[in-house]
């Protein structure tokens, strides 16, 4: 797919900086689009698209979810120019905010209108934080209606992850960007067996949720690699009853056909016996002794309640 097919949005503070680095690593596979309350946050237009939610200073729309619905639905023809030409529209943002809670559900919109393919990666925020909690329920019941597929991220377990590995949450824990890169390269670079986005529709419109994973790894160890991709900082998820899976394995010169198999068969394994399974595989020379997988299940029972997903956070 051709780089402005595929858009990876950041919406507020956070998400920009995730959409910046994930971005960065897709080394112009993807277009950018940053919206965002703070327009000091857009310093270098020549590296994507900006939309600021602000009147003109940089006080934004702090905390004002609202207001930054109001100014998304208001930027709408801004939003349709970028969104003519995209296929699949990533968003990546962290709720609990005024910009990423309020003008998140109404992008998606904007994109899905467009008949873009459009899926959230949202971050729910700490538990110590109850009012953004409260504040990012509300914007993650109304992005989950509105994009094709909403992944929703734990900032508790994405910091003791990024703690364990004595990183910065926000800077340098980089699991957003593994995900959401490894989406992008999934269907931008070619491989010896292609996915496109045809199947990564038919895999995301099956009935129930969907959810991604990624893992990096020995190519000769599928187990660590599966329990590597389950340890992922995801809320919310109960793979149970899945029936749906992209999976793209991808190793360097020296990845065997045996290892490709023993890897799918790792990760489709507990899926529904009736699952539809549909599979890549690509070889990449930076990846010499490793594979990496990229993994779409879909088919999950339904998206927990509030109370439920509350419950997971602690
Ligand atoms: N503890 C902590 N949490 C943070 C920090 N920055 C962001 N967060 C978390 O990330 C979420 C989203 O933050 P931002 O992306 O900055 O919010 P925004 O969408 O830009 O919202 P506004 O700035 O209010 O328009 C918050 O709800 C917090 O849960 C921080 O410095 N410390
Ligand atoms: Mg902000």
């Amino acid at each position: 797919m051709d780089s402005e097919e595929l858009l990876i949005t950041g919406i507020g503070g956070v998400g920009c900086i995730w959409a910046r680095n994930t971005h960065s690593a897709c080394e112009g596979l993807a277009d950018l689009l940053l919206i965002d309350g703070d327009s000091s946050l857009f310093e270098n237009e020549a590296e994507g698209h900006m939309l600021s939610l602000g009147e003109g200073d940089s006080s934004g729309c702090a905390a004002l979810a609202p207001l930054a619905e109001q100014r998304m639905l208001a930027n709408a023809p801004l939003a349709e120019e970028v969104l003519k030409s995209a296929e699949l529209v990533v968003i990546l943002t962290a709720l609990g905010g005024g910009s990423g809670s309020g003008a998140s559900a109404e992008f998606a919109r904007q994109a899905r209108r467009a008949g873009c393919l459009t899926i959230a990666i949202s971050a729910m925020p700490f538990e110590c934080q109850p009012l953004r909690t409260r504040i990012a329920e509300i914007a993650l019941e109304r992005l989950r209606r509105n994009a094709d597929v909403c992944i929703q991220v734990s900032l508790d377990r994405l910091a003791w992850r990024s703690r364990e590995r004595g990183v910065d949450w926000l800077e340098g824990s980089g699991w957003v960007e593994d995900l959401a890169a490894g989406l992008i390269q999934m269907l931008a670079k070619v491989g010896l067996i292609n996915l496109d986005l045809m199947d990564l529709r038919s895999i995301v419109r099956r009935e129930g949720g969907a959810t991604m994973f990624v893992a990096e790894g020995d190519p000769d160890d599928p187990e660590a690699l599966f329990a590597e991709a389950m340890s992922s900082p995801l809320a919310g998820v109960e793979l149970a009853g899945a029936d749906g899976c992209l999976l793209q394995v991808e190793g360097g010169p020296d990845l065997t056909l045996g290892q490709v198999d023993a890897i799918a068969d790792a990760f489709t394994i507990g899926l529904h016996h009736d699952a539809q399974v549909i599979f890549g595989a690509r070889v990449s020379a930076e990846l010499e002794g490793t594979a990496r997988v990229v993994a779409v299940v879909s088919g999950l029972s339904m998206p927990m309640s509030d109370q439920e997903l509350l419950d997971s956070l602690m």
